[in-house]
């Protein structure tokens, strides 16, 4: 009985495409939970994503909704754009940590100082994944990239931004919350995040950004088990996990 209930099926809310991720990326887990949370919640049907800049610019061939694709960065200005024309419709924009947080940090600031009725799922892998391994905004002090070879110098390179820390301070911003994917029990934690932050949008109460700590293995140069764990050593004590907003309104 006990196995039975181990054994996972796909979700409704994922096509049947076998995705493009490396072996040990945790977009994949991303991908779905997000997909479980759609179907639970029972609103597959009317959600739009938005794909942007990255791995994870397939993310319409993965998940069973629709999606419209963003340029560089513009991914929140897209959801804007959509909820405000289709206000029936759950918008939620699915963002690495360079397209976000580099030339998109502009256009997700203003979303939740707008307030904009949009859910955003930010997976932060602390590198540039798909463009080969350049050091991105996220990239933690020390950490060796292709374009740090010696490792990220604050005096010269600056410091590692965080994201949700920004974000909870504005104003129309009603959930925030920084969760991981490095283990089964901050999975669960990350799912209850991803509902939480859909619902408010259900519910009409705001925007919501979840950021979830992911993995790339291959650009970190590590096993896919060595990279779970420099998520925990390296990552977590830069970007601590929790809740920056409670999602009340
Ligand atoms: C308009 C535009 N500008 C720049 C790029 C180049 N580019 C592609 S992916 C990428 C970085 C993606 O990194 P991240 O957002 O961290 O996602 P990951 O691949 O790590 O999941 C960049 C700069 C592009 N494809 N399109
Ligand atoms: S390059 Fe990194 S982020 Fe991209 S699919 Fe591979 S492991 Fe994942």
């Amino acid at each position: 009985m006990i196995a039975e209930a181990c054994v996972y099926e796909r979700p409704v809310g994922l096509t049947a495409a076998p995705t493009h991720y490396c072996p040990g990326c945790t977009h994949g887990i991303a991908h779905r939970l997000t997909a479980e949370v759609l179907e639970e919640l029972g609103i597959l049907g009317c959600t739009i994503g938005v794909a942007s800049v990255g791995c994870s610019v397939f993310a319409y061939n993965y998940i069973a909704c629709d999606f419209v694709g963003a340029a560089h960065g513009r991914a929140p200005a897209v959801a804007t754009g959509l909820k405000r024309v289709l206000p029936d419709r759950i918008i939620f924009t699915y963002q690495g940590d360079g397209d976000l947080a580099s030339i998109g940090l502009g256009e997700v600031l203003h979303a939740a100082a707008r307030g904009e009725l949009i859910t955003v799922l930010f997976i932060n892998n602390a590198i540039y994944g798909m463009t080969g391994g350049q050091m991105a905004p996220t990239s933690p002090a020390g950490m060796v990239t292709t374009s740090s070879p010696g490792g990220r110098d604050p005096q010269l390179m600056g410091h590692p931004v965080r994201v949700c820390e920004l974000v909870a301070q504005m104003d129309g911003a009603v959930y925030v919350a920084r969760r991981s994917l490095h283990n089964p029990a901050e999975i669960r934690k990350a799912k209850k995040a991803l509902r939480t932050a859909f619902e408010c949008q259900l519910a009409g109460r705001g925007f919501a950004l979840v950021e979830l700590l992911s993995t790339c293995p291959t650009n970190w140069g590590m096993t896919p088990v060595d990279a779970l764990r420099w998520v925990e050593e390296r990552m977590i004590p830069v970007f601590p996990l929790g809740e920056f907003k409670g999602g009340e309104r």
